[in-house]
């Protein structure tokens, strides 16, 4: 098994096991992580999900070598794009949780999650360029929205690794924090999402990604829509009532 999964206080965690090449993405392990992710997102006990690696390595790129000697018909047929697009559709919260090396297809991984915590001794970077290719899962088209043009370019033109206060400062990852409590942080982030009214959870997720392939009116509309579905929301009573009469709310997720 490439990834593990552990479940606790309304969250999981989805780790990538394959520590002997720092986490390589293979075929069989962006599949077994893409339908761990999928079934997470249908558990009613899971409601943020925490991916993971180890201390050196969140995922150090897709493996070089089970591609080095692919065609371009061979790359085409094995339809990667379809398994890495299945995680956009992920509908729960994705929290990455990054230490050592998000590299490549690693890096592409990490910002295809929601949020980031690193530790201080993360590595991002899109070092393709150095093996004769290109970012291929999304890195020029992410990495270029969350840092902007010029801090995108040195990353995909140069393959530089920056570090996880770079990263910060960049606007590529939330919060860096020692090394040992990386984990320990975004499993909090996970449980106080995990506490928020569910319901309201998916359709904000959904709204905020939205804006990545919308214009500002469009968006504004789909925003507008789903905030209005929510009046249909047992939890909106219940939010609105609980603030009105000073208690904490429960949710029903309904
Ligand atoms: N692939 C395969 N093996 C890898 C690997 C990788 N990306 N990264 C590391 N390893 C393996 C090493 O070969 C080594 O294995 P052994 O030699 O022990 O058998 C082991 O992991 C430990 O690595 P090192 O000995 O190199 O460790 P160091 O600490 O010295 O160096 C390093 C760490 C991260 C700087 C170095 O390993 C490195 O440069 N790794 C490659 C980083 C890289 O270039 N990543 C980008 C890969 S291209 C697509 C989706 C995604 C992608 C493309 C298409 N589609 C949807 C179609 C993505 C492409 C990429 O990510």
């Amino acid at each position: 098994m490439y990834v593990n999964i552990t479940k606790q206080d309304g969250y999981a965690i989805a780790q990538l096991n394959r520590p002997e090449v720092l986490n390589a993405l293979n075929i069989q392990l962006m599949t077994e992580l893409v339908d761990t992710l999928e079934s997470l997102d249908k558990d009613s006990d899971v409601r943020c999900i925490i991916l993971t690696g180890n201390e050196k390595a969140f995922a150090a790129g897709a493996d070089i070598k089970e591609m080095a000697d692919a065609s371009a018909i061979e790359m085409l047929t094995r339809d990667q794009f379809a398994r890495w697009d299945r995680i956009r559709r992920i509908k729960k919260p994705l929290i990455a949780a990054v230490s050592g090396f998000a590299l490549g297809g690693g890096c592409e991984l990490m910002m295809s999650c929601d949020m980031v915590i690193a530790s201080e001794t993360a590595k991002f970077g899109q070092p393709e360029i150095n093996i004769g290719v290109m970012p291929g899962a999304g890195g020029t088209q992410r990495l270029t929205r969350a840092v902007g043009k010029v801090k995108s370019m040195e990353m995909v033109l140069t393959g530089r690794m920056i570090s996880a206060d770079e990263a910060l400062r960049w606007g590529l990852i939330n919060k860096v924090v020692p090394v040992e409590y990386y984990l320990e942080e975004a499993k909090s982030w996970a449980k106080e999402i995990a506490s928020k009214p569910p319901v309201a959870v998916k359709l904000a997720k959904e709204a905020v990604l939205k804006s990545f392939d919308t214009t500002i009116e469009g968006g504004l509309e789909f925003e507008r829509k789903n905030f209005y579905l929510l009046f249909a929301s047992e939890d909106q009573k219940e939010g609105m009532k609980a603030f009105a009469e000073k208690r904490k709310p429960e949710w029903k997720g309904k």
